[in-house]
């Protein structure tokens, strides 16, 4: 694993309608992420948090059923310039969100220099909606579907290029709430989802192997988007779109452990963490712990 980190914090609420999650960085960082990280041997560069512009409040019905657009796409033009600098300068990017909006910037930013990026997308949703097919207007069940290249045309032109990522080159795993719009999306591309069947089926382990397999198939690094929502809320009750029936923080743990074993994410986001909802910080705790596990920490 690249020695060098730089974490990039993404103060982003706009691209859902529960506010708090803007707070995630900061609690992920009282949870000691940098302390971690460096414990482990890394050298953080925390580059701060970037600043996000204030809500529009227009009727959603005429800006494409896409809320708050123009603030999200600039705060993710923002996010995929720093990605770009941070890896130009040698680190490895960690980004903390935020709304999972903010996968637009990360992704643009890391695909500039990797054509065949493969991702592991950890999540409880497919992200696969578009304008079209959102219930609510929300970016953040959009962001997936824009880095394949799919949706309103200023979210995929984010970092000046479509699409970042191959359906083909894409994993989902978690998934347990999906809409129709986001089903169809998924057979059509031939998308490989682990949903909660598959992890119960074959446990998790399994699910990470062939996982891993897939997205290292041809591809040239990968990126994990790692949305705090994919874990049982009983594990992360912090989350503004919590869905019963996750994958344990157990599970979650050894998920991070198979993934530094085999030494292929080469960068990565914690997305979702709201303090507001959470209980004594414990999503945020349980984000860090995670991060611990995806850059090698071990017991013994
Ligand atoms: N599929 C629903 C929507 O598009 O509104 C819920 C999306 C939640 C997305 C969360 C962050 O992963
Ligand atoms: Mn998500
Ligand atoms: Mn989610
Ligand atoms: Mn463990």
């Amino acid at each position: 694993m690249n020695k060098k980190i730089s974490l990039i914090g993404v103060p982003m609420d706009l691209g859902q309608m529960r506010r708090g999650v803007d707070m995630g960085p900061s609690v992920i960082r009282y949870a000691g992420v940098v302390e971690r990280l460096e414990n482990l041997g890394y050298e953080v560069e925390d580059r701060g948090d970037l600043r996000i512009g204030r809500p529009q409040r227009y009727d959603v019905k005429d800006k494409d059923n896409l809320k708050d657009l123009d603030v999200v796409v600039e705060a993710n033009q923002k996010l995929a310039d720093e990605v770009v600098d941070a890896v130009s300068g040698g680190a490895f990017p960690l980004i903390l969100g935020g709304d999972h909006s903010i996968a637009i910037g990360s992704l643009a930013g890391v695909a500039k220099d990797r054509k065949n990026l493969g991702v592991i997308w950890y999540d409880a949703h497919g992200d696969l909606n578009t304008g079209e097919t959102s219930p609510s207007g929300n970016i953040h069940g959009m962001p997936l579907s824009a880095s394949i290249g799919l949706g309103h045309d200023q979210l995929t032109g984010i970092g000046g290029f479509s699409p970042k990522v191959k359906p083909e080159n894409v994993v989902i795993i978690g998934a347990r709430s999906l809409d129709e719009g986001e089903r169809k999306l998924i057979k059509d591309k031939g998308i490989r989802v682990y949903t909660m069947h598959e992890i119960d089926r074959l446990g998790m382990s399994k699910v990470m192997e062939e996982a891993a397999a897939h997205v290292t198939n041809g591809t040239d690094g990968v990126h994990l988007s790692l949305d705090l929502d994919a874990l049982d809320p009983h594990d992360a009750p912090g989350v503004g779109t919590p869905v019963m029936g996750g994958p344990t923080y157990r599970e979650t743990h050894l998920a991070m452990e198979i993934l530094a074993e085999k030494n292929i994410i080469t960068s990565a986001e914690f997305v979702e963490v709201n303090p507001i909802l959470d209980v004594k910080n414990q999503t945020a705790e349980a984000a860090v712990a995670l991060i611990g596990s995806l850059f090698g920490e071990k017991l013994l």
